[in-house]
């Protein structure tokens, strides 16, 4: 699967999508050369693409690392399916 996110403000967040090993896809408009990583970091008004294999069905968080980006919320958990999954 491809996870993909357009960071809409000017602020960098080191964002993580939990239970999952992702390989960095693209970056500021860039095709990378597949590194994985655990976290990310859009820089401000950037997007980036990650693909990982969605193989733990239920829930995961996505978070920023910065404890003030979570304090106001950058923080949420999505649920997997099994029908996804399989
Ligand atoms: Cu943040």
């Amino acid at each position: 699967m491809t996870f993909a996110r357009h960071n809409s403000n000017n602020l960098a967040h080191p964002s993580q999508l939990h239970r999952h090993c992702s390989r960095l896809r693209k970056a500021a408009a860039k095709t990378t050369g597949g590194v994985i990583k655990d976290v990310a970091v859009p820089g401000g008004c950037l997007e980036l693409e990650v693909d990982f294999t969605a193989d733990h069905p239920g829930l995961t968080l996505f978070r920023c690392h910065m404890q003030r980006h979570m304090d106001f919320e950058f923080t949420g958990c999505s649920t997997l399916s099994d029908k996804l999954i399989n």
